[in-house]
């Protein structure tokens, strides 16, 4: 072969590897960022704690096994999870500081272009006995998808932590990483004076909150800064999406803004249709859930940081959002930036002296900013009337310097859907404000434990809430022997009850509950003819004999036929 052929067979070579190369390459990262394309659909959370998850198996792209339980250590690493932390420890920790969770955004938000001059933020986070991985994830997060040039810093305020890994495992790690640094409190001070020690710290243009087990999305940081610094009275939020406290899986927000009772609890509204710009356009908020949002530093102390008074945690979200509207600025929800939250159903954590801070706290903010709107809260809590909520005097003042406007006009200008929709004046947990979606159902049938060759049926009554189940002899007529797996993992009987376990005493036997749609306890999954349970990490087993606890356990997934389940006609 002469030469020039043989180089340029070299080169056809070489093009063709490259090309493939990059081929593969495309692939990879594009499988790795794929963007979730189910529909949005959600339904506002009852506790006003957070919008309600879409199914749990929204945007999975981490296995439904990843709670799976092997051995004694794994079941207490999760147990002792959910005590402390109140979500699954185990799975976090699998998990680790780094995981692809799906870009949840709308798809014209991949338009949107920002400044190349944005102002630098410095991120500040504060803890109180926070599960270490879940701690780690936020900080990677912000770390990996914040461009260094708009990250000024990291500030972690440990509120006097009690856990070790917070203390050794976390300085090892702050002292190897330049732009984290870690102050921490000498008492336990609570969230809020807690975030005005790391405002204090802070030397960057923009303050970013976030609470401590969050995991920021692809291009979060820019839509949050380029509306602060358009105007520095501005203050943004990001869509907070849903981290499910029992499996992790990350799954999108709908779209809604914040608004409270008048029990000063905050709770998510639906968009008005007028306040509706565009899928990219920001939308006004009359309130914010309380810990993710981006204010300029330099107002932030303008506008009096946060009431000092206000202890441990609760109303300090409604106290900033009044003062914000109230004195001259505005609050804005990025619809472009998501950042995912890990949503408990309680919190792990008490407050030192016992006391319900949130009553206390909210009296505060009910006495300075409420005016004659306070009594609204008082009628509902005349348990309160009397009781000392220490001097507010200082606050008073600030509402004065500033001069504030009035509540009524805030009631009126900004919120005036308080006075217009019917239930608005009830008091604590929010009714379910739009319809559950309806999952479609995958299989439907009896299910028959092969150990046994029984089938598995309610022990009392189908419609019977709470009530166990047992093991019967198969009977194909009868319709309360159905099941029906649907997408999001749940078992159905008879089109009324779901086959449900509790989360902290997985010794219980599983039970008939009212199907609620988030997963978790009520998360099943198929496979191989074993029924695991996503959230507890085990296999429905047979119990052999019949154990004082019922027929039926879950147990550590095994190959034994006690735990071989097939659902069909
Ligand atoms: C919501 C807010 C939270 C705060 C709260 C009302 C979101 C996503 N979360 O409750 O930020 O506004 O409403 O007060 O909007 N922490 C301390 N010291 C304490 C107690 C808590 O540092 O004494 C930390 C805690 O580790 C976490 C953050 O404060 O990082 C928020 O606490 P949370 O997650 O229990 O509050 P959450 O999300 O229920
Ligand atoms: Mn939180």
């Amino acid at each position: 072969m002469s030469l020039t052929v043989r180089f340029f067979c070299y080169g056809v070579l070489l093009t063709s590897l490259t090309w493939s190369l990059l081929l593969l390459l495309y692939f990879h990262l594009s499988s790795s960022h794929n963007r979730s394309s189910q529909p949005i659909s959600g339904i506002l959370d009852r506790r006003g704690a957070g919008p309600r998850a879409a199914p749990a198996n929204q945007g999975a792209e981490q296995s439904a096994e990843m709670g799976m339980i092997f051995n004694e250590r794994d079941q207490e690493v999760r147990d002792s999870g959910y005590h402390r932390h109140a979500f699954n420890v185990l799975i976090s920790n699998r998990l680790g500081p780094h995981r692809p969770i799906p870009d949840t955004r709308g798809p014209q938000c991949a338009q949107q272009s920002f400044s190349p001059s944005l102002p630098s933020a410095s991120v500040v986070i504060c803890f109180f006995n926070e599960a270490f991985s879940a701690l780690l994830r936020t900080v990677h997060s912000v770390l990996e998808r914040t461009p260094p040039e708009l990250l000024h810093e990291i500030i972690l305020v440990d509120d006097h932590s009690e856990l070790d890994d917070l203390k050794g495992e976390l300085q090892q790690y702050v002292s190897s990483e330049p732009r984290v640094k870690l102050v921490r409190n000498e008492k336990r001070e609570g969230l809020i004076r807690g975030r005005m020690v790391g405002a204090q710290h802070a030397t960057g243009e923009v303050l970013v909150f976030l609470d401590s087990h969050c995991e920021v999305n692809v291009l979060w940081m820019e839509p949050l800064l380029s509306l602060v610094s358009t105007d520095r009275r501005t203050v943004v939020c990001p869509v907070i999406d849903i981290i499910s406290a029992d499996t992790l899986t990350y799954s999108p927000s709908p779209i809604v803004r914040g608004g409270f009772n008048w029990g000063l609890h905050f709770r998510w509204d639906p968009v008005p249709p007028s306040e509706l710009g565009g899928a990219t356009k920001p939308i006004r908020s009359p309130t914010m859930a309380g810990g993710l949002f981006a204010m300029d530093r330099q107002y932030f102390h303008e506008l009096g940081q946060y009431d000092p008074g206000m202890d441990i945690w609760g109303g300090e979200n409604l106290e900033l959002s009044f003062r914000i509207w109230m004195c001259g600025g505005q609050l804005l929800i990025a619809p472009c930036s998501r950042v995912g939250h890990i949503f408990r159903k309680r919190r792990p954590y008490g407050s030192p002296g016992g006391t319900d801070t949130m009553a206390h706290n909210s009296l505060r903010l009910a006495h300075v900013w409420m005016d004659e709107y306070k009594d609204q809260f008082l009628s509902l809590r005349p348990d309160l009337i009397g009781r000392s909520f220490g001097d507010v005097s200082e606050r008073v003042q600030l509402r004065r310097r500033l001069q504030c406007r009035s509540f009524k006009w805030f009631l009126q200008n900004i919120y005036p859907e308080m006075f217009s929709s019917a239930g608005q004046k009830k008091n604590g947990p929010m009714v379910q404000q739009r319809p559950l979606r309806r999952p479609r159902i995958l299989q439907r049938g009896q299910l028959k434990n092969v150990g046994s060759g029984l089938c598995l049926v309610a022990q009392g009554r189908t419609s019977q809430k709470g009530g166990a189940v047992v093991l019967r002899s198969c009977d194909p007529r009868d319709q309360d022997q159905v099941w029906a797996l649907d997408e999001d993992g749940q078992l159905v009987l008879a089109g009324l009850l779901c086959l449900d376990v509790s989360e902290v005493r997985t010794s219980d036997p599983p039970r008939l509950m009212k199907c609620h749609g988030s997963g978790g306890s009520q998360q099943w999954s198929l496979k191989s003819h074993r029924l695991y349970q996503v959230s507890v990490g085990q296999c429905l087993s047979l119990q052999e004999p019949a154990g004082p606890k019922g027929y039926v356990s879950v147990a550590i997934c095994n190959q034994s036929e006690a735990q071989q389940w097939s659902l069909e006609v």
